[in-house]
This record gives C-alpha cells, sequence and structure tokens, in this order.
C-alpha cells in the first residue's frame, strides 16, 4: 500500500507535512517512510561525523571469530557490541572504554517522530546502532533480539549509498522481499513484524554526494 503526501510523515525541519513522503508497507507492524528523513539528512551526516571522531567506527567481531564487513559505532545510553563472548549492550565503549556519546538532539527527534508517523507514538530510544557500508560489504538475516522489550519498535535510517534490504518472516526459511532503501528512507518496525529475519545484499559501488561511497544505516532502539 502507498501513501502519497500522508500528512502524518512531517518535515523535520518546519513541522510542516512533507510533500514527498509516501508509507509503504512492507507486512503487518512494518513500513517504508520513503525520504522521511530528507529534510535532516545534511545535518544527520555532520552529526556522524562528530560522533565517529568520540567513538570510532569499529569491525566488531561475531561470537563465531569473524570479523564484520561493515563498521560500526554507537550513541545513547546502550551501545550494541559483539565479540567472542556474544551479542549485547554495553554502556561503555568497549574501545575508548568511555561511555558511548549522548543521542544528538536531531536523531531523537527524528526517530520519535517517525515512530510516531509509524504508528507507534511514545517510542523513546535509549540506543542508537550506527553501521557503515562500504561496497561488497553486507548483513546476514538475523533477528534483533537483544532488546529487553520486544513491544518498541525499531526504527531505520538510511543514508547515502542505496542498499537492497531483505525483508523475510518469522522464520529464517521464510523467502525474504527484496527492498531497495535509498538515501532518506526510514524503515518502521515493530508490532507483529518485531522478530522478522532481515538483512542487507552486498552493497554496490558508487558514488552519494552525501557520503561517498559508503552507506550509513541508523537503527534506533529501546534496548534497557
Ligand atoms: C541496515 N538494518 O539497514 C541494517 N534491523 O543496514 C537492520 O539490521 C535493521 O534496518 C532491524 C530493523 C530495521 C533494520
Ligand atoms: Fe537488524
Amino acid at each position: 500500500m502507498i501513501r502519497r503526501g500522508d500528512a502524518a510523515s512531517g518535515d523535520l525541519l518546519s513541522g510542516l507535512p512533507h510533500a514527498g513522503a509516501a508509507v509503504e508497507t512492507l507486512a503487518d507492524g512494518a513500513m517504508v517512510l520513503r525520504r522521511f528523513a530528507e529534510p535532516a539528512a545534511e545535518e544527520l551526516v555532520k552529526a556522524i561525523h562528530r560522533l565517529a571522531a568520540a567513538a570510532p567506527f569499529r569491525h566488531m567481531v561475531t561470537p563465531g571469530g569473524h570479523a564484520m564487513s561493515l563498521a560500526t559505532t554507537n550513541c545513547g545510553r546502550l551501545g550494541w557490541v559483539t565479540d567472542r563472548a556474544g551479542y549485547r549492550y554495553e554502556q561503555i565503549d568497549p574501545l575508548t572504554r568511555r561511555p558511548w556519546p549522548s543521542l544528538p538532539d536531531v536523531f531523537h527527534r527524528l526517530a520519535t517522530r517517525a515512530a510516531a508517523a509509524g504508528g507507534f507514538a511514545g517510542f523513546e530510544p535509549d540506543a542508537c546502532l550506527i553501521n557503515r557500508y562500504e561496497p561488497g560489504a553486507r548483513l546476514s538475516m538475523h533477528q534483533d533480539r537483544n532488546e529487553r522489550d520486544f513491544g518498541a519498535p525499531i526504527v531505520s535510517v538510511s543514508l547515502g549509498l542505496p542498499a537492497v534490504f531483505l525483508f523475510g518472516g518469522a522464520r529464517r526459511a521464510d523467502r525474504p522481499r527484496r527492498v531497495r532503501l535509498e538515501s532518506g528512507d526510514v524503515v518502521v518496525w515493530g508490532g507483529p513484524a518485531r522478530l522478522a529475519f532481515h538483512g542487507i545484499e552486498p552493497l554496490a559501488d558508487g558514488h552519494h554526494p552525501l557520503t561517498g561511497h559508503h552507506r550509513i544505516n541508523l537503527t534506533f532502539r529501546k534496548a534497557g
């Protein structure tokens, strides 16, 4: 289903409806808010550069011992980490041994407005995972299940190079849909879709004015 010019997707900077916005339903509880973050994209990328100066991007290691192809950092009270000991949330960045940088206002504003536009009013993120993909980087099919409360949605923001998002069902074997995500697109994801399997196909080479040859994804969660 596509609704053009939905008044629920407000322009982040002016507070006015964003004329280009459209909502595409992926499944019950999951939708793409096309270009919802576009008005804030430059501000978001600037904030990401500041955050990465305090908590650098790094290639985390999976519990199986493989370095991830994408580079990761976090902001917010809790940060998602993986190493040989497993997947979990930590208040302290294991690389810098300091708390993660706090959630910038522009991040918080975007995440809560997108969640509300997607039907999840009252979302209060305490964690933002920042993933940076270069050409060839991918994310294999997984569920997001390290958060305490699956009642809260996830809000996922794409910036820079486009990617193919794989959106499956509650079982790993469910055949996924392929959804192209472009800069400014926001996926909101909760309720009956909260534990759907999903992943990102290997990033195609390219250049984007905002991010050069990278795609950056922000995922906001209520983790604690
Ligand atoms: C990405 N996203 O888009 C990775 N997880 O780079 C995710 O893993 C994800 O987009 C949960 C909900 C939405 C997502
Ligand atoms: Fe995920």
